[in-house]
């Protein structure tokens, strides 16, 4: 059975098959879900049908369009910018300048344009666009404009624009010793690593000491002092030989400052108040060793040995004074 012979079956066109059929749409269509009918597809729903910018839909097909200022591509969906200065130079009195879109007229610099936007005319006055100066303006005494440019500028071949002067660019180098940066209108030095700029002068450098040398020691490149005779530490820092001991401070070459209860070139004489008695030696502050006959904390008190009997009292080393009806 061919049900494509009734051809009000399918909106557009049938195709038979094997115990059945199908509806089929014609292109720029889509089949609807009754199988039967077709509907227009908007192609412009999809990456704007390939166009580069405007996609219109139509029943059963699109086109694309461009903006003023494009063409649309022999491809019908790209735009090309139209160049307006190739056919009678856009219309402009001297320069035309071609933009994606657009045009533009364009004037030498010792000329303005007009309000028709087309047509230069010629600056006469300096205030007029400045008389077409970058920098200064003036006229001179036949009445016409002279044009100057500021301090680390120079005037251009046109006599109107002023281009910057490159100072690093000279033999002097900006008189800079280290570094030379070109900035519009000027110029500035700059140091290696490591150095800093003087603060007395704009061109110079000076080595940087990660501390300062101390003692009037010179920094003489970067992180290295110049040191004094009697001063060989880092960044100058005094030497004391022999080192200072119990925790003195090395303040000048061979002088310890030292803490309480030391004394001595090297801190390493202890100090007892009051001194240790009866020969005894100050071991350490206020800490004396006693001879074998004395004892108490400055050797003060003598011992006797055997110890005095019978109540009997130690006045001296190995002296014992006996009470009454006792000697020995
Ligand atoms: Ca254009
Ligand atoms: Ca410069």
């Amino acid at each position: 059975l061919n049900e494509c012979e009734d051809d009000t079956l399918c909106a557009h066109s049938c195709e038979n098959r094997i115990g059945s059929y199908s509806c089929v749409c014609g292109e720029g269509y889509t089949l609807q879900e009754d199988g039967r009918n077709c509907e227009d597809a908007n192609e412009c729903e999809v990456e704007n049908g390939g166009c580069d910018q405007y996609c219109h839909n139509l029943d059963g097909s699109y086109f694309c369009t461009c903006d003023i200022g494009f063409l649309l591509h022999v491809d019908d969906r790209s735009c090309i910018d139209m160049d307006e200065c190739k056919v009678r130079n856009g219309e402009c009195s001297h320069e035309c300048v071609n933009m994606p879109g657009g045009y533009r007229c364009a004037c030498p610099s010792n000329m303005t344009l007009e309000y028709d936007l087309t047509t230069c005319r010629e600056i006469k006055s300096c205030s007029v666009k400045n008389g077409g100066c970058d920098h200064n303006c003036v006229h001179n005494q036949e009445g016409e404009i002279v044009c100057s440019c500021r301090p680390g500028w120079k005037l251009d071949g046109d006599g109107r624009h002023c281009t910057d002067i490159d100072e690093c660019a000279l033999v002097s180098r900006g008189n800079c010793q280290q570094r030379c940066l070109n900035v519009p209108g000027s110029w500035e030095c700059g140091c290696y690593d490591g150095y800093r700029r003087r603060n007395d002068s704009l061109f110079t450098c000076q080595p940087v000491c990660g501390a300062e040398c101390l003692n009037n020691g010179v920094c003489v490149a970067p992180n290295r002092c110049y040191c004094p005779p009697g001063y060989p530490g880092p960044e100058c820092t005094p030497l004391c030989s022999p080192s200072c001991a119990h925790g003195g401070r090395c303040k000048r070459f061979n002088l310890c400052v030292c803490p309480t209860g030391w004394v001595g070139a090297a801190c390493k004489t202890a100090v007892c108040t009051p001194p240790c008695a009866n020969g005894g030696r100050c071991v350490a502050p206020n800490q004396c060793e006693c001879t074998h006959l004395y004892t108490g904390s400055y050797c003060q008190t003598p011992t006797c040995f055997p110890a005095c009997q019978n109540a009997g009292i130690c006045v001296a080393a190995n002296r014992c004074f006996c009470r009454r009806n006792w000697s020995g």
